[in-house]
């Protein structure tokens, strides 16, 4: 459905209509034409407002016919080449989003109205992509180079305000936007058209010079970066057609890249993962919440619901842990005023949904309550039982275990149907990511409340079935594992580092795990082996270090040292000493071991867990596994997550290379059934069916 209301006083007014958020393709594109054809044949039309429908511009071009080969047409450049030729003038009305196609479609008018809530983006470099219907070209023309190359390269969002400021948009719009832009076009008609293309871009060789020192190599997912990097400059160098034409050839060359389909895969997965459970109900958003525990997490958590609106108290029975979260919330929020990341108008109203109590009464009438106190069994237990008999009926019992089982958890209760396990990341108001652990008696309904908790929150939920680590811990004790033994068979832990940050990860396990603190990691083994004996070869390095008071960052030393003051690892030759001794105990002749035996060695038995998740049904779909490891461990979201980059190797050559390591290095590297299964068959993760999720027993 078109609206084309030719006399709204010498307007006609179209619409993009493809719901729900308009994205430019085929279906969407060749009504807009006929309407656009028919506009500029109509005498009585003086000039056309182009808007989009149900109140949002566009979210770009449709995705989802990537790939489809011819490209299907019309698509966003011819509507983009109608409007160039249009005699009378196109005023673009932008309310909701303006985002990559859709963005450039309205570079290509006479001028922008933009509603005061509009968010204009190019975020085609997040897919791995740059504008391809030249924004590239019309953006730095419009704007200059340096803002140009700052929309197109960091692919954020700017606000109404801000685009005013750049020159992105005319006018904010004090009503409605459509009526504004209408009045603007009428001002426009007969004038001569104001076409960005017959613009010239200013040039500016520091800030390209800069953006190309700041990109990322190409082999660590730069490829877009230095391609629209080119572009802009063609935009200073060369003649606006023959621009359009480079542009064109580099975004071609990008869209076919394994970078941008990786990119775009991890798109869709994180939209399929937060898809709820079949048949639940839609749940209401959640409006007030406690939060139980305020130590790091717990202040982290609270903040996260500040953030999104929810008005929150944290509640911890110690005065002086409170006063000090009070303080850390208020340092943070102070912290992010001061970089100019925050209006005086949001800080206050953030700090102001955040109340404080010491006792668990706060928790009687709230939506959520969201437990994240000491990660000791008996401790929770006894949180629960308490809220248990405190929280209104219908309220969402939640735990921010990280390794407990959620089921011994819930069985404490009587309502184990509204508990579920919400496993945040820490910093938890920063990391995106929301691990939802399934009880086994977790109702639908309440996993489907999660996961609308988790997109109200603004983070990225996956939901998890209840086992040992749950999906990313799980997968993430193969990896660590693997990098202990490589730590005694002689690589140092700067070289393995080296490789896993070269790989694409922003550091590798052994920086990761002193950041993190090695205490965290150093509490669960114990516990765990008191429960169970380590079984098989276990490295003593880690828990030696611990022995030593080296928990990393927090104590000047771990795996490295730190000058005091900074968080720059420094090689230390005490853990080579530490490290041969565990290697002498351990009867392990130290050898050089090779970069690419090292990456394999990390990231071969991580897929190889992910496969038995999913065999488990731990997790639901291979891309639930990808978005677990791009949003909560920083695997190189240019690969997809590791079972996309799994299928981008081949199952086969990775079953091989686990064979031949199991011979050398035992059963923790046997293939597990489902890989075998898919590599025989020729198949991958990315094309199998997905499994039913089904119950496992708690290993
Ligand atoms: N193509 C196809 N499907 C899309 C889509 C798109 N561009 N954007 C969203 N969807 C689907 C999405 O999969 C989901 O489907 C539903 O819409 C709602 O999305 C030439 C080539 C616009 C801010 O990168 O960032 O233009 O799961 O849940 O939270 O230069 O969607 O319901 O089946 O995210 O309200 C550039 C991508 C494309 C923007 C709305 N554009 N989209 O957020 O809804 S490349 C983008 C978003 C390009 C040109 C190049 C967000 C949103 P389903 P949602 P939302």
């Amino acid at each position: 459905m078109v609206e084309n209301s030719a006399n709204r006083d010498g307007v006609s007014v179209l619409r993009i209509d493809n719901p729900p958020v308009n994205a430019l393709g085929p279906h969407s594109v060749a009504p807009l034409l006929e309407s656009l054809r028919t506009a500029v044949s109509d005498p009585t039309v003086r000039a056309v407002v182009l808007a989009g429908a149900r109140g949002t511009f566009s979210g770009g071009a449709d995705m989802k016919t990537f790939g489809v080969t011819p490209s299907p047409r019309p698509h966003t450049r011819d509507l983009i080449d109608a409007i160039e030729a249009s005699p009378k003038p196109v005023v673009a009305a932008i309310e909701g989003v303006a985002m990559g196609g859709g963005l450039e479609v309205a570079l290509a008018c006479d001028a922008r109205v933009a509603a005061s809530d509009a968010r204009l983006a190019l975020p085609e470099i997040t897919r791995g992509l740059l504008p391809g219907a030249g924004g590239t070209q019309r953006l730095p023309r419009l704007i200059g180079v340096g803002p140009a190359l700052a929309m197109i390269l960091g692919g954020e969002p700017v606000g109404a305000a801000r685009a005013a400021e750049l020159g992105l948009v005319d006018r904010v719009a004090r009503g409605d936007a459509v009526e504004d832009a209408a009045e603007l076009a009428r001002s426009l008609a007969g004038a001569p058209r104001r076409r960005v293309s017959e613009q010239a871009a200013t040039p500016d060789a520091a800030a390209l010079e800069a953006a190309r020192r700041k990109a990322q190599p190409e082999a660590r997912g730069g490829l877009a970066e230095h391609a629209a990097i080119a572009c802009v400059a063609d935009a200073v160098d060369v003649p606006f057609a023959e621009g359009l034409v480079r542009e064109r050839q580099r975004f071609v060359d990008l869209i076919a890249s394994e970078q941008s389909k990786a990119r775009i895969h991890v798109f869709f997965a994180e939209r399929e993962a937060a898809k709820p459970p079949a048949g639940a109900a839609t749940p209401a958003p959640v409006r007030t919440a406690a939060v139980i525990g305020g130590g790091t997490m717990g202040t982290g958590i609270a903040m996260a619901c500040a953030n999104a609106g929810v008005d929150v108290t944290l509640v911890d029975l110690q005065p002086d842990l409170l006063e000090r979260a009070r303080g850390i919330i208020a340092g943070n929020y102070g912290a992010t005023l001061s970089k100019g990341k925050l209006s005086q108008a949001d800080h206050d109203a953030r700090i102001a949904r955040i109340a404080f109590a010491t006792s668990l009464d706060a928790a009687a009438n709230v939506d959520l309550v969201i437990e994240a106190v000491f990660e000791e069994m008996d401790v929770k237990q006894d949180v629960f039982r308490k809220l248990d008999a405190i929280a209104r009926r219908g309220a969402i019992l939640a735990t921010n275990t990280s390794t407990l089982d959620v089921d011994a958890i819930a069985g404490v209760t009587a309502r184990p149907q509204d508990v579920v396990g919400m496993h945040f990341f820490s910093p938890a108001n920063v990391m995106k990511l929301l691990e939802i652990v399934r009880g086994a008696r977790t109702s639908p309904d309440t996993v489907a409340r999660a996961l609308a908790v988790a997109k109200q929150l603004k983070k990225v939920g996956v939901v998890a079935g209840n086992c040992d680590g749950f999906i990313g811990n799980r997968m993430l004790y193969t990896y660590t594992r693997q990098a202990g033994f490589l730590l005694e068979e002689g690589a140092p832990p700067q070289r393995i580092d080296a490789v896993i940050k070269d790989f694409g990860f922003p550091m590798g396990p052994f920086a990761m795990g002193d950041l993190a603190g090695l205490d965290v990691g150093w509490r669960i083994r114990k516990r765990r082996h008191a429960e169970h004996p380590p079984e098989g070869r276990y490295s003593r390095v880690a828990d030696r270090l611990c022995e030593l008071g080296r928990f990393g960052q927090k104590t000047g030393a771990g795996y490295y040292r730190y000058e005091s003051g900074s968080r720059t690892p420094v090689p230390d030759p005490d853990v080579d000493a530490i490290v041969r001794e565990c290697a002498r105990e351990g009867g392990i002749v130290q050898r050089d071991v090779a970069d690419d035996e090292i990456l394999k060695r990390c990231m071969y038995p991580l897929i190889n867990e992910g496969a038995k998740i999913l065999a488990e049904g731990i997790a639901a779909r291979p891309g639930d596994i990808d978005v677990v490891w791009v949003y909560g461990y920083g695997f190189p979201a240019f690969r997809g997550g590791p079972l996309r980059w799994a299928d981008a190797i081949g199952l086969r050559s990775i079953v091989a290379d686990l064979e031949t390591f199991e011979r050398e290095h035992g059963d923790a590297f046997t293939p597990s059934p489902l890989l075998r299964e898919l590599a025989a068959s020729g198949g991958s993760f990315g094309t199998m069916k997905t499994v039913d999720a089904k119950e496992p027993a708690r290993a």
